[in-house]
């Protein structure tokens, strides 16, 4: 079998895949789950018709949604991640000899259970190491209960479509940052410069009221509308505090000394919608 996937996120803006095999498809009580077989791209999880990672370019979104706020942070002990029920993020968390404790809150049992079967020739199975806690449950209330508590929260979510829209609120900033520790800081998956201009420059605007150094940055990733996506960087540590900062053991496949710095340099268009 060879069939294109095609994803339309977007009324106006069409991609594709070529994808071997259909690996699972269901529908859980939040979402209708897939994961496929692709003929470049490796394994790739879909949730309601959006690609939300595949093995072979999944690099760009995890190394840099972690090693940034991990980094300008010293010493993170206490880590957060917000959705990130594939492992991906969890997996770039668990480098770090300083991190004592890695919390997921994932309301979705099944993108773990399925992302553990069709995703650990990329990832292992970062869930059995003894730092991880799985919490399956909503992250607002999670978040509530637990004011200065991380050192580094991601919060790695799908699109702002449905449930996860709330997820891109004034309300759930304001959560994630008192959830911060002092000096804490936290990314968060933020969108595409060109399609999403204006929720960015809305959310910059409340990350501007809650810290003093909030910064947009971007990597590429194929797969995902437009190529790319970037990320809200929100603290008072500056991310500049990141650069030349040793990475922690392991292999980088995306992130280097040069794309840290550059992934925060914006095209000119967008800069100044956010910036000025
Ligand atoms: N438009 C696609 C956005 C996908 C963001 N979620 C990625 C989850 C990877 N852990």
């Amino acid at each position: 079998m060879s069939i294109w996937f095609t994803e339309e996120l977007h009324p106006y803006y069409r991609k594709g895949i070529r994808i071997k095999k259909i690996l699972a498809d269901e529908q859980t009580q939040y979402q209708h789950l897939q994961f496929v077989e692709t003929e470049f791209f490796g394994n790739a999880m879909i949730l309601d018709g959006i690609i939300q990672l595949t093995e072979r370019d999944n690099m760009g979104y995890h190394e840099m949604i972690v090693h940034v706020p991990m980094l300008a942070v010293e010493n993170p002990k206490r880590v957060l991640i917000v959705g990130g029920g594939d492992g991906g993020s969890l997996r770039q968390v668990l480098r770090y000899d300083s991190v004592e404790e890695v919390v997921t809150c994932e309301l979705d049992q099944r993108v773990v259970d399925l992302s553990r079967q069709h995703l650990s020739a990329s990832f292992g199975d970062p869930w059995a190491d003894s730092r991880s806690q799985l919490l399956i449950r909503d992250a607002f209330g999670f978040l509530e209960e637990n004011p200065g508590t991380f050192d580094v929260i991601i919060s790695d979510t799908t699109d702002p479509i449905g449930m996860a829209e709330r997820l891109f609120s004034d309300e759930f900033y304001k959560l994630v940052v008192r959830a911060l520790t002092s000096g804490g800081a936290a990314a968060t998956q933020c969108e595409q410069p060109f399609f999403d201009t204006e929720l960015i420059k809305t959310i910059y605007k409340s990350a501007k009221q809650l810290t003093k150094n909030p910064a947009y940055y971007y990597a590429n990733i194929p797969t995902y509308p437009g190529g790319g996506i970037g990320f809200m960087y929100v603290s008072d540590t500056p991310w500049q505090n990141g650069l030349n900062k040793a990475y922690p053991a392991g292999q980088n496949n995306y992130i280097n000394p040069q794309v840290h710095q550059a992934a925060f340099a914006l095209p000119e268009f967008f800069r100044r919608e956010i910036y000025e």
